[in-house]
């Protein structure tokens, strides 16, 4: 099978150490990062989950998923990052309360950084308090949250809330995205932009900061 293809099933296998050999391997043969990530890498989270919706598979093999994504991705990431000398805006970055789910949120954080801004990843279930402190004590421009589960998205409402409570709505923009929130589910929460892919979320940051 050829290197893409060995990425597609480490990852559907969860073997972490073959998925992070057939990536190197894929990148001497000359693939590009951002074409194994979406081609590769995503596809194969997405069949792993569906096999997952088919009771085909279990939370056990989506963990070794992840870890076997990961795992290939830490050897993408300094590849992500651009030549960017000056500092377009700082974002705060994290998955909501009652989510674990990181995988994409990190993969957002990373585009981000590799553009030009500096990024606090705050990490994964994250209750609202902590999101107004970082986003106070970071000075943040953007507030990025992610979350995959359709009964924690509706947390990034409270946490809104909470920003407004705090008195910090007209000094940062805020960002949603993860698979199961929308373009509409983001405007109804009153969220400033929303992106279903992390190549696009840095073209709606550098909108909301231009
Ligand atoms: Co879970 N899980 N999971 N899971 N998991 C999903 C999300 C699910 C869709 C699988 C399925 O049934 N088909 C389903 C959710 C159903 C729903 O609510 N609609 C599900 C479920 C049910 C669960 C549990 C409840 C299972 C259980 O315990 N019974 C449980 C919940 C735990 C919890 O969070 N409290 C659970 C647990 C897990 C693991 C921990 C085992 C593991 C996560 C490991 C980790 O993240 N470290 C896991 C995994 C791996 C998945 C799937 C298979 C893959 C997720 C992933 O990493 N995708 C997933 C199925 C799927 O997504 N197809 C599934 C790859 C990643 C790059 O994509 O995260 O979508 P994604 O990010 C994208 C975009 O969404 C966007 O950009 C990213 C890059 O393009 N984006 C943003 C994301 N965040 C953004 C933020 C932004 C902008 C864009 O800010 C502005």
């Amino acid at each position: 099978p050829s290197s893409a293809d060995a990425i597609f099933d480490a990852i559907l296998k969860g073997k972490a150490d073959q998925c992070v050999e057939a990536t190197r391997a894929a990148l001497a043969e000359g693939a590009a990062p951002q074409d194994i990530i979406n081609g590769q890498m995503i596809r194969a989270m997405g069949e792993v989950g569906q096999r997952f919706q088919d009771g085909k598979a279990f939370v056990p093999q989506l963990l070794m998923a992840g870890r076997a994504m990961k795992a290939a991705l830490e050897l993408l990431k300094p590849m992500l990052a651009g030549s960017a000398s000056t500092t377009i805006g700082r974002v705060v970055i994290g998955t909501v309360k009652g989510d674990l789910h990181d995988i994409g949120k990190n993969l957002v954080a990373s585009m981000l950084e590799g553009s030009g801004f500096e990024v606090d990843n705050i990490g994964i279930d994250v209750p609202s308090d902590k999101f107004v402190e970082a986003v106070k004590s970071y000075h943040a421009d953007i507030l990025c949250m992610s979350a995959l589960l359709t009964t924690t998205m509706t947390y990034m409402k409270d946490v809104i809330r909470a920003i407004e409570d705090a008195g910090l709505r007209d000094k940062v923009k805020i960002m949603v995205g993860g698979a199961p929130v929308s373009q509409a589910f983001a405007e109804e929460i009153g969220a400033d932009g929303y992106s279903d892919n992390a190549n696009e979320a840095v073209k709606v940051a550098k909108i909301l900061l231009g």
